[in-house]
């Protein structure tokens, strides 16, 4: 086992097995990120329920810096934003959209009409949630791309209101990017919020957020946390926290590509977590090099550092050890790069991942903005739990049935007994009456 901190001092590779157990814990429980934040959370979601739009703005100006006199942002800046951003740009961010849109539609669940008992047909309809609330980070970067992932879907699952809350920058403006997405994606309505004042604000609604059904979108540890208090007022999709990749890759790698896709991930956040497994000692050794020597030339160094700090690149015997240990993990992302020979015998024994990236040409940016596949997926090992961001987030099943007179008296002898055995002879008499 390598920390990468030694493997930079160092360049040492050492065995998943003599890796310490304490060391092995803080790993897969991401260095418990988010129990530390609780207290302070609290006092803000209590703030904004008392005190609302007052209390969003205050947090404004404490954390984002910025002194903001409304905060839903205008057709007129979004217009403006638009117009501002180059052609071809705004074809990419289109093309990004048209993938992202064609994946969800097809997991629209199919319509049933089922006769399970002869005169008693079954079925089940889906209806869209009513409102719901996206999160889209600011602060270390701008997510565009996390309007997309967000809004589509639940545009395709058929809300009819979607509203975005994203912290305003310091100069009180809105990437306009972001504002292009929300265009892009049919958003009815963006506030300028951030951090776990947004979430309470969505959850609870203040004079000028509206209270939604329903939270969807990643953010900080603080949103995170903010996200999993606030379940009691609206639903929400799941904890999804600083990025993490786990790579599975043997000699078939490219060393170069491998160390890009750890840095890639480490750059979203200090708190990211990049982990390499492999059975190939020297695989693991090329895989240093190149990081040393690429982290040089990468402009967010600072957080690559810290990120890199609590990631690792083990070394096992074989594939199946590889795959055991990415179980155990649960990576947000998992990217499989080996012999092509064993991707699907790979893949085939992975239980918990929230996406899977196969082959040296399916880097998780592909997929972060462009494939078409979601980019908010549960962190921290909540893929053991939770399904990544999908169609069905948005969407309420109802079951119907209709029945006549023939398929009632079908099931008749059963319903009757079953409710008479239960003590609930009202029931049973509710189907009786029917044929006295
Ligand atoms: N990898 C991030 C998503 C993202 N990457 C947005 C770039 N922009 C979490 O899945
Ligand atoms: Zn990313």
């Amino acid at each position: 086992f390598i920390l990468f901190q030694e493997v930079l001092a160092f360049m040492i590779c050492q065995k998943l097995s003599d890796f310490p157990k304490s060391e092995l814990q803080k790993l897969m429980s991401r260095g418990n990120q988010l129990s530390d934040v609780g207290p302070t959370v609290d006092a803000i979601l209590k703030n904004v329920l008392e005190n609302g739009d007052s209390a969003i703005l205050a947090y404004a100006a404490q954390f984002d810096k910025v002194n903001l006199s409304a905060l839903l942002v205008t057709q007129k800046e979004i217009d403006d934003a638009i117009s501002s951003l180059s052609p071809v740009l705004l074809s990419h961010l289109q093309k990004a959209a048209d993938n992202i849109r064609k994946f969800h539609e097809a997991q629209l669940p199919k319509e049933i009409w089922i006769e399970n008992t002869k005169g008693i047909l079954l079925g089940q309809k889906q209806v869209p949630l009513s409102r719901v609330g996206c999160y889209v980070p600011g602060g270390r970067a701008s997510y565009p791309s996390t309007v997309l992932m967000t809004a589509i879907p639940a545009k395709v699952a058929g809300v009819s209101e979607v509203i975005v809350c994203t912290p305003a920058r310091a100069d009180g403006t809105v990437h306009p990017l972001t504002l292009a997405a929300v265009k892009i994606a049919g958003v009815d309505k963006v506030f300028k919020t951030g951090g776990a004042q947004a979430i309470a604000a969505m959850a609870y609604g203040t004079q000028s957020i509206p209270k939604v059904d329903k939270i969807v979108g990643p953010g900080n540890v603080f949103v995170t946390v903010a996200k999993m208090k606030v379940r009691d007022f609206a639903e929400i999709d799941f904890p999804a926290g600083p990025s993490e990749v786990l790579i599975i890759a043997d000699d078939f790698a490219d060393p170069k590509m491998t160390a890009a896709d750890i840095l890639a991930q480490a750059e979203h956040d200090p708190n990211s977590i990049s982990v390499l497994v492999t059975p190939s000692e020297a695989f693991a050794k090329k895989v240093l090099l190149e990081l040393d020597s690429q982290k040089k030339a990468a402009k967010r160094r600072e957080i690559i550092d810290a990120a890199l700090l609590h990631s690792a690149i083990l070394t096992v015997e074989n594939l199946d050890d590889c795959v055991d240990f990415s179980n155990q993990f649960g990576p947000e992302h998992l990217q499989i790069m080996v012999d092509p020979k064993s991707e699907d015998k790979v893949l085939s024994k992975i239980k918990n991942a929230g996406s899977v990236f196969v082959g040296n040409y399916a880097p998780v940016p592909a997929g972060d903005y462009a494939s078409g596949t979601n980019h908010v997926l549960p962190t921290s090992g909540y893929v053991r739990l939770y399904s990544g961001l999908n169609t069905m987030h948005f969407l309420k099943l109802i079951t119907i049935q209709k029945i006549s007179k023939e398929g009632l008296s079908n099931i008749k002898d059963t319903v009757v007994a079953l409710a008479e055995e239960e003590g609930l002879f009202e029931h049973a008499e509710a189907i009786k009456k029917r044929f006295d």
